[in-house]
């Protein structure tokens, strides 16, 4: 190839531009609230990461010399499931990217207000590997815990070596863990040591409790399907070093005729508010159409971590008619919100494809996991409560 052939053409010298100029435009564009609201919380307008967010230098050779037709040459499919933290002024989340490759990794984006303007850091995050490398990792929940370290416990995913011959998907799910003091330099931890099987959607309580590290956890049987495991399990540790989970057990299990009927996950490490803990968790129902993720809180007591003190019925987020289109359909997810000043940044994925954000404040979720009915678990319990509100209703409209 001689020299006037490795040029850049005038071609691709304007969809460089192009590009780079649709990229910052989409950053840039301001995210207004939705018109509706329920009260509880306020959904957002548009995303605030898509898989367009990325930056063009992870997804293009920029030189001319090895890419004269300016091809892409890395895809990135979606970005969702983030974790999040305040970061100075600023609000920042750990993103699952997920590449053209079904790979997912996690790079870290940073915004002024925590509605628009995400913006990714340089490079994505190159996490250290145990002895035992990732085939996937996703899903990192952070937690600033009072030993003074952020902590990042993620799902680390390998094929199983007891899979049958030819079984090419059967998967081992468990819990990684990685800390820092920066968000640059992560330090990996020992995998996460429990009796109860398989391994997701593993949180850090922010606190010591009893001088231990407190865990909710997720036992499964499979990698799938949680089988006869389940629930939102809460267990400790005494060393992150060499972190085994003791004394696991189930503090808020899956029921029959719920929204978190086959499944459920605590989503982010729990908010601590003057009446209890907050939590906000997804659950998983079967349907005809599949699975359906769908978002849900709880309030555990201060004096007591393992005890469920309120719990609404039902969802507390659903996914819109939108929100429903996307890799794998009918799934919200959340393991990132941010409390600042009394207000929540509640960073939501919808369809394992996007991120966006809702806000509400502790106040209103404290008034909401309070006085929202609970579940009666059956048809003439709901009618019941619907009474109750009409008869106290009465004169009032
Ligand atoms: O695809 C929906 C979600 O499925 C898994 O969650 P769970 O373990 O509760 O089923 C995770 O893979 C999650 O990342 C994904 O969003």
């Amino acid at each position: 190839m001689n020299a006037s052939e490795t040029k850049k053409s005038p071609e691709t010298i304007l969809n460089y531009n192009k590009l780079v100029k649709n990229h910052q435009k989409l950053i840039n564009s301001p995210n207004n609230p939705v018109a509706e609201n329920n009260g509880i919380f306020q959904r957002y307008e548009n995303p605030v990461l898509t898989a367009a967010h990325a930056p063009i230098h992870w997804r293009y050779d920029l030189n001319p010399k090895t890419n004269p037709l300016g091809l892409e040459r890395i895809g990135i499919n979606a970005t969702f499931n983030p974790g999040a933290i305040k970061w100075g002024e600023n609000y920042v989340l750990v993103v699952r990217v997920e590449g053209n490759d079904r790979k997912s990794f996690f790079a870290i984006a940073e915004s002024p207000n925590g509605v628009d303007q995400f913006q990714f850091w340089d490079k994505p995050i190159q996490l250290p590997q145990t002895e035992e490398p990732d085939t996937n990792v996703y899903d990192m929940r952070l937690t600033r815990h009072e030993d003074g370290w952020i902590y990042g416990i993620f799902c680390t995913e390998r094929k199983d070596p007891n899979a049958p011959a030819g079984d090419t998907s059967q998967a081992v799910a468990n819990a990684g863990i990685a800390r820092t003091k920066d968000l640059v330099n992560w330090e990996r931890l020992p995998d996460l040591k429990s009796y109860t099987g398989q391994q997701r959607n593993v949180v850090l309580h922010p606190e010591f409790v009893e001088g231990k590290y407190a865990v909710y956890t997720r036992p499964q049987d499979g990698f799938i399907n949680v089988g006869t495991g389940g629930g939102i399990g809460l267990g400790y540790i005494k060393n992150m070093e060499n972190p085994i989970v003791l004394d696991e057990k189930i503090i808020n299990n899956k029921a029959y005729h719920t929204v978190y009927e086959l499944k459920n996950g605590q989503g982010p490490s729990p908010i601590k508010t003057r009446e209890g803990w907050l939590h906000l968790a997804h659950g998983v129902r079967n349907t005809a159409g599949g699975l359906r993720y769908t978002l849900y809180m709880f309030m555990t007591a201060l004096d007591d971590i393992a005890k469920v003190i309120h719990q609404p019925a039902g969802y507390f987020m659903a996914p819109t008619y939108k929100e429903t289109v996307g890799d794998v359909p009918n799934v919200l997810f959340v393991n990132g919100w941010i409390e600042d000043q009394g207000k929540v940044y509640i960073y939501y994925a919808s369809s394992d494809t996007r991120c966006h954000v809702a806000v509400s404040t502790v106040e209103k979720l404290i008034d909401y996991v309070k006085n929202t009915p609970e579940d009666t678990f059956t048809s003439a319990g709901s009618v019941s409560s619907i009474i109750n509100l009409i008869n106290n209703n009465k004169g009032l409209y």
